[in-house]
């Protein structure tokens, strides 16, 4: 195996959290340098305060660290994003091309997701086929759709080896999720575990992609490590999990938690969830680089309620 030299932006967010961790184990743990402009929750050698908006300082860890990789996960989500779309747009905008100027002249891989936010408008809702028109209704969405191109772009003019994949809503017990519209199917686990009614902010029966992030994580490793020419779709795969409403986890929390409450409190995050698919065909993810969930809602159900219970246990023992 080559020797990586890797740095995650915002990686003390929601995935980053967990992604530092797994290439760690991976690669080996001072050869992933973690940067956020957030800190991190406990002690890390290996964590950078950075801001992707800070090109030189960008250029300068890469030259000076000697890089073979970026996963630019730094970004503002969704449901943020419609708070303030002008910055939401300038750290996503910005913050990418800063990200692919510096991989182009170091020759980096990068990983730079996309989202299911892509999709909006005339989009068919079920399965969403890869190649769907793309009229996005967030400002979080039109940046991802520009930077799926963005990143094509540089693919095909510069040779940058950019990688991504469309992400679904992803649930996990490591971290809190920061700012978009799936959030709530966190969320509902913790008020679960506290035995607590959850107060939901969409309708029951809106049904959207979600995906468990054991499986988020296995497909970032798996599309990055995959030969370059089993990559051919060079704007953002779609990848798919499962698909539930807000009725329907709560069932599935009920199966295990029978005395689990909900009360729907729809706001401004209902009209964004309906713009979005309710599910995804992943095809050209599965045929072209191996791509396969392991997770269902059951599954996903009973790891998130098990380990929760263990946190929310700890902290009691603290
Ligand atoms: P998050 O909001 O949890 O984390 C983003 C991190 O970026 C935060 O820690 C934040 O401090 C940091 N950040 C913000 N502005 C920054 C800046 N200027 N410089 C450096 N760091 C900055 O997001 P996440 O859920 O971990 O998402 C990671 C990536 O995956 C994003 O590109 C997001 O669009 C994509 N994605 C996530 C989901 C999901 O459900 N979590 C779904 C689809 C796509
Ligand atoms: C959000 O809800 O904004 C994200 C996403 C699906 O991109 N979780």
């Amino acid at each position: 195996m080559k020797n990586e030299t890797i740095l995650v932006t915002g990686a003390n967010g929601q995935i980053g959290t967990v992604l530092t961790q797994a290439l760690r184990e991976h690669y080996g743990e001072s050869r992933v340098i973690a940067t956020d402009i957030r800190a991190p929750q406990h002690d890390d050698p290996n964590f950078q305060t950075l801001d992707v908006l800070d090109q030189k300082a960008l250029m300068d860890i890469a030259k000076k660290r000697g890089l073979t990789q970026i996963y630019h996960l730094a970004a503002i989500l969704s449901a943020k994003g419609e708070q303030n779309p002008k910055w939401a747009w300038e750290v996503n905008m910005s913050g990418l091309f800063n990200v692919l100027e510096t991989a182009r002249e170091h020759k980096l891989r990068v990983f730079s997701p996309s989202s299911i936010a892509v999709y909006g408008g005339q989009t068919p809702k079920v399965n969403t086929p890869q190649h769907a028109v793309l009229q996005p209704e967030t400002v979080y969405g039109i940046s991802k759709v520009a930077g799926e191109h963005w990143s094509k772009y540089y693919f095909q003019k510069y040779g940058v080896d950019v990688r991504s994949v469309r992400y679904p809503g992803i649930v996990g017990y490591q971290s809190l999720p920061g700012g978009g519209t799936t959030d709530y199917a966190v969320d509902i686990y913790h008020y679960a575990v506290k035995e607590e009614a959850y107060p939901c902010f969409l309708a029951p029966d809106t049904r959207l992609p979600m995906m468990y992030m054991d499986d988020a994580i296995r497909a970032t490793l798996e599309i990055m490590q995959a030969p370059a020419e089993q990559i051919k779709v060079r704007t953002s795969y779609n990848l798919a999990g499962m698909s539930f409403t807000p009725a329907e986890i709560t069932a599935a929390i009920r199966k295990q938690r029978p005395g689990f409450d909900i009360d729907y409190e729809p706001d401004f995050r209902q009209q964004i969830a309906e713009s979005w698919p309710e599910s995804i065909d992943d095809s050209a993810a599965r045929t072209d680089w191996g791509w396969k969930p392991a997770f269902d809602l059951d599954a996903m159900t009973e790891q998130m309620l098990s380990h929760l219970e263990t946190y929310y246990q700890e902290q009691v023992n603290v």
